[in-house]
């Protein structure tokens, strides 16, 4: 069975001793809580979560700035092992059996996984707390040779591949448009296609051009259509720097926000773009239409 969501913003509050004002602050800004909604439309918070805010509230009183302690409070759960030994909620256990099957080629196996978690969680939550997480861990191993590049390929594809399909059809409707591309040169669009999925769900049109985008296109294109927002993102800085000028241009033709690993505050306040930052579940709920 996979846990619940436990807590309202209140008894969240009483346990960790800490005002409803200050951690929706926290969550507001360090996006360091991860709700999911009830039937009802109310945020409810996870023992995660509370651990999360534990590990902040520690770090805190190590004399870290917020901003940090609540990096720091992140990096420390993303750090730890996505399967641990002996899995001590449901969610952390259909994450253990998806990326035994993942990194088993068991796609059958997976796909059953990834059922049982979109059947049982919100998107959000599959994507934030179980998926993007497994990706990065991913990329660890692979990067210390404990992954290799075939067990890469596979995951990523299968994880790509229901993405995807989250995102059929998601051009439909009367919402804000959302134009959403990599810089030129940039494979990774995993994190770009859930950020998309999320906005969907908040009401967004996308329009998803994906992988290595030439920018000037992207320019021609929000003169033709007028999109209320066009997200550029890079694992690499070295992906977006060479591009100002044309970034720039782009920043004067439509709304421009960059985000991803390679996205800088200096380089977004140069061309005129706002940054996302945090992952790109959070960053999809903040979003705001012009
Ligand atoms: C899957 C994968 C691939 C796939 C991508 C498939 C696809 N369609 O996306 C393929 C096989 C193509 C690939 C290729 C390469 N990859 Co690769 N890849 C990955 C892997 C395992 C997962 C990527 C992913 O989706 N991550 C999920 C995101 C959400 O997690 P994240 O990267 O930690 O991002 C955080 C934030 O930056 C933010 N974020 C990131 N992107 C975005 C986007 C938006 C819109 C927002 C709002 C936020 C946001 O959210 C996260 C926080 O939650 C990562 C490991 C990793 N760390 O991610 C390596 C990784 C990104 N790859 C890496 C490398 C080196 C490569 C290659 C150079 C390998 C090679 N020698 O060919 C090529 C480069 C290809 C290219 N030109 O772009 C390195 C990059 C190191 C670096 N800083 O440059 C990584 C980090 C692996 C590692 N640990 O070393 N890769």
């Amino acid at each position: 069975m996979i846990e619940p969501p436990l807590l309202r913003i209140g008894e969240l509050s009483r346990r960790l001793g800490v005002s409803e004002h200050v951690l929706r602050a926290w969550e507001r800004r360090y996006g360091v809580l991860r709700p999911v909604r009830s039937a009802g439309g109310f945020r409810l918070y996870s023992e995660t979560d509370l651990q999360r805010i534990r590990r902040m509230q520690a770090f805190l009183s190590d004399g870290l700035s917020a901003a940090e302690a609540a990096r720091a409070a992140v990096n420390e759960e993303r750090s730890q092992p996505v399967a641990p030994v002996g899995p001590t909620s449901g969610l952390a256990a259909e994450a253990a059996t998806l990326a035994r099957a993942l990194d088993g080629y068991d796609e059958p196996a997976a796909q059953a996984a990834l059922d049982r978690l979109f059947g049982t969680l919100t998107v959000e939550t599959v994507l934030r707390d179980v998926l993007l997480p497994y990706l990065h861990e991913l990329g660890e191993r692979w990067k210390n040779g404990a992954a290799s590049v075939a067990q890469e390929h596979f995951a990523s594809n299968v994880i790509r591949g229901r993405l995807a399909g989250l995102g059929r059809g998601w051009g439909h409707g009367q919402g804000p448009q959302a134009v959403l591309a990599c810089a030129p040169d940039e494979q990774h669009d995993i994190a770009l296609l859930a950020f998309g999925v999320v906005l969907n769900r908040h009401g967004w049109r996308i329009g998803y051009l994906g992988a290595s985008t030439p920018v000037d296109d992207l320019v021609r294109l929000a003169a033709a259509t007028h999109p209320d927002l066009v997200v550029v993102s890079a694992t690499r800085p070295e992906r977006l720097a060479p591009l100002t000028a044309q970034l720039t241009r782009l920043a004067g033709t439509a709304p421009l926000a960059l985000a991803g690993p390679g996205a800088t505050s200096e380089l977004a306040d140069t061309v005129g773009a706002r940054l996302l930052t945090g992952d790109p579940v959070t960053a999809a709920q903040n979003v705001r239409a012009r």
